[in-house]
Parts: structure tokens; sequence; C-alpha cells
């Protein structure tokens, strides 16, 4: 005969593997918005997060990610929007039209655009090639056009870092494609790769806030923690769209 312990019990696991399931669908619902999203326009937004602060623990702390993406994100699209008020034939410009395009943009507000919607679509796009159950080796297309573009994986992932540490003061470390090939590159500041005519595949945020409070002045230990964190689904998917 049951006791109401055994029951109540019983209760918990059916509703633990309820959340379970619930948990593979929001997997496969983030796996299957892989593709990237469409133009990103004015009034800019905060994108939320796809996981929690805490969920890259302990590779990157939860304290930096939630300064880095609630503060330091924040404040570029504060900046940018308020560089925009009152500008409809800028706020008709997407984010994207804007980099690609920063001679176009009048004097006035070229430097604040250039710095701060390159920061919000630099930030954007770091948040969704991290999370959760990253790491590993990329598989498939990606890791083909990796190896055959570096010699192999871990020559790649050698010269990313060289580019991450050899990178004055603050910007980003970057894999792209511009004509068809792969390439290692980094920008200064909040320079985008899509400036260049580069399409971003995988992005390293090298400035000091995205590290300082766990790794202090330890950029290489940060560049190795980010190994653990990179989502390979989400570069794939980038380099299939790119083609
Ligand atoms: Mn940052």
């Amino acid at each position: 005969m049951d006791s109401p312990t055994s029951v109540s019990r019983r209760d918990v696991l059916k509703t633990v593997g309820a959340g379970l399931a619930l948990a593979g669908l929001g997997l496969r619902a983030t796996a299957a918005t892989a593709v990237p999203a469409g133009p990103d326009r004015a009034p800019f937004a905060l994108p939320k997060l796809a996981y929690a602060y805490d969920a890259l623990e302990p590779h990157f702390d939860a304290r930096t990610m939630e300064i880095h993406h609630s503060k330091h994100h924040q404040a570029y699209i504060n900046n940018a929007n308020a560089a925009i008020a009152g500008q409809p034939s800028l706020q008709a410009m997407s984010a994207e039209d804007m980099v690609r395009n920063l001679g176009r943009l009048p004097e006035a507000v070229r430097a604040t655009l250039r710095n701060n919607v390159g920061g919000h679509l630099n930030h954007a796009f770091f948040w969704r090639v991290i999370g959760p159950r990253g790491g590993g080796a990329p598989s498939g297309a990606i890791g083909t056009a990796i190896a055959q573009s570096f010699g192999s994986f871990e020559g790649f992932k050698t010269q990313f870092a060289d580019a991450a540490m050899k990178r004055f003061g603050s910007g980003w470390a970057w894999l792209t494609v511009k004509d068809g090939k792969l390439a290692i590159s980094s920008t200064a500041n909040q320079d985008s790769p899509l400036s260049d005519g580069a399409t971003p595949l995988l992005g390293l945020d090298v400035w000091e806030h995205a590290y300082y409070l766990k790794y202090q002045n330890r950029r290489a230990d940060f560049v190795t923690a980010f190994w653990n964190v990179v989502k390979w689904d989400e570069v794939a998917a980038l380099h299939a769209a790119a083609k």
C-alpha cells in the first residue's frame, strides 16, 4: 500500500519528467530559429538572451553576463536610439545597413552610430554564438571549411586566439566569410566586419568589460574559456546562410 510519501515522490518525478520534456522542446525551438533574424530596425531594443545569466558558468560568470547584457549592451542601444531620434531617414535604415554604409551616414552622427549601432549588432551577434552546452568541435560543412582554411580545428583555434590577443585595447576577434572564403580578423572598438564587406560567423568580445570581473588582466584565460561556450550549430547555420 502506497504511503503519502511514495505518492508525492512519484508526482515529483512526473513533474521533473515534464520539465525535462519542455526543456527539450525549448532546445529544439532555439535550434530551429538558428537562421539569421531579419534586419534590425529602429528603435533598437535589447534582445532577450536564450539562456540565464548563470548558464555559462563556470566559463563566463553570471555577474559579468548580467552587467554585460543589461548595462553595456543596453547603453549602446540607448546611445544609438538617441542619435537617430527625430531623423526619419536614419530610422528607416536597418542597423546592418548603417554599418555596411558608414560613409553614407551624416557626418554629425557617423562616429556615434559606428560605435553604438556597431556595439548593438556585435553584442546581439555574440549572445547568439555562445550558450550553455557549447564547445566541442565543429562538424559538417563548417568543420570541413575550417579544417581546409586553417589546416585543422586546432590550427584555427590558435590563429583565432592570436587575433584576440593581439587586438590592442578594446575590440573583437572574428571568424568571417568574405567572397566565399573563411578568414580570421579583428576589429577595434565596436567596428563590425560588415563595414568591410565580410559576414561574421563567430565573434569574441575582448573588451575588458567582457572578462575583468572573473579574469582580471588574464585575457588569454578568457579566450581559452570561450571555446567551452561556442555554439557551433549557430556558427554552422550562419555559414550555411552566408553561401
Ligand atoms: Mn562587450
